[in-house]
């Protein structure tokens, strides 16, 4: 494990990622409710308040914005993706080596792992060499642990996170990215079982600001060190407004009610 605290994706121990590559994980369709976010330069404008650690994106979307905001935001460069038209059990195409990562400025670079798939060992050895090609470059590795695939009915229940979580750990990442398993004390037990190393919860789709940020200061309670989220951001019309909220849960431990001023 890196001395995460030293990295600049990582803020008074805690992190905000921004991810921004649901044009490929989910499709345009995302964009549909916010069509101005379809230029990824509003979501890297995005990316520059103070909350904010890292933006992730795919290495298209990092090649063609990023250098227009190098100054002002820190790059996660996801390594692997896959689109929703892949009706197969669930793999995850590697397009972009973590040297070339490096060459277009990362800070950190993301890869995702579905535990359980029948690709599970495919997606470990190729998260070897990420890892291992990574250390090379100092750069953290976070993991989009992500159990799934036939064998598993579902995918948040309890021991699957601490699992998830757990196996981040044993294979090497900085930071573990998971969904959050439906409790506090279910997201507490998953952030133990990742040892020292640090736990982002993952956002999904978008709710209200309360219950947003009530889950927010929940797994951070817990023991998480943030978030990586998308959709809950971008998808509103005053993104500035959640990332002040985020802000004062995440960096000043504060509740969901005083955030929001209630
Ligand atoms: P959200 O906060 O919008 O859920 O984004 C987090 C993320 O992991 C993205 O990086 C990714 O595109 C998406 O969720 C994948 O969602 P899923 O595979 O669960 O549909």
């Amino acid at each position: 494990m890196l001395p995460i605290d030293d990295s600049p994706i990582v803020r008074d121990g805690k992190s905000l990622i921004l991810a921004m590559d649901h044009g490929l994980e989910h499709g345009p369709v995302d964009f549909e409710e916010v069509p101005e976010k379809l230029d990824p330069a509003t979501v890297f404008e995005t990316a520059t308040h103070d909350a904010v650690t890292s933006i992730a994106v795919q290495k298209g979307i990092a090649e063609g914005y990023y250098p227009s905001y190098e100054d002002d935001v820190n790059l996660l460069v996801k390594l692997n993706g896959t689109s929703n038209m892949w009706m197969g059990e669930p793999d995850s195409a590697v397009n972009c080596s973590v040297e070339y990562a490096a060459e277009i400025g990362a800070d950190a670079v993301g890869f995702t792992v579905y535990s359980g798939s029948n690709h599970e060992v495919e997606m470990f050895e190729e998260f070897r060499r990420v890892q291992e090609k990574a250390r090379e470059y100092d750069l953290p590795v976070v993991m989009w642990s992500y159990p799934r695939g036939q064998g598993l009915k579902n995918d948040t229940k309890p021991g699957t996170i601490s699992y998830a979580t757990r196996i981040a750990l044993e294979l090497g990442a900085d930071i573990a990215k998971v969904k959050y398993p439906g409790d506090p004390e279910a997201m507490a037990h998953a952030c133990k079982a990742a040892g020292n190393m640090n736990v982002v919860m993952s956002g999904g789709s978008k709710t209200d600001d309360h219950e947003f940020l009530s889950t927010v200061e929940q797994a951070t309670r817990a023991g998480c060190c943030g978030l990586a989220v998308g959709r809950n951001v971008w998808q509103r019309e005053d993104p500035t407004r959640i990332l002040d909220g985020l802000e004062r849960v995440i960096y000043d431990g504060e509740s969901a009610n005083a955030a929001l001023g209630l």
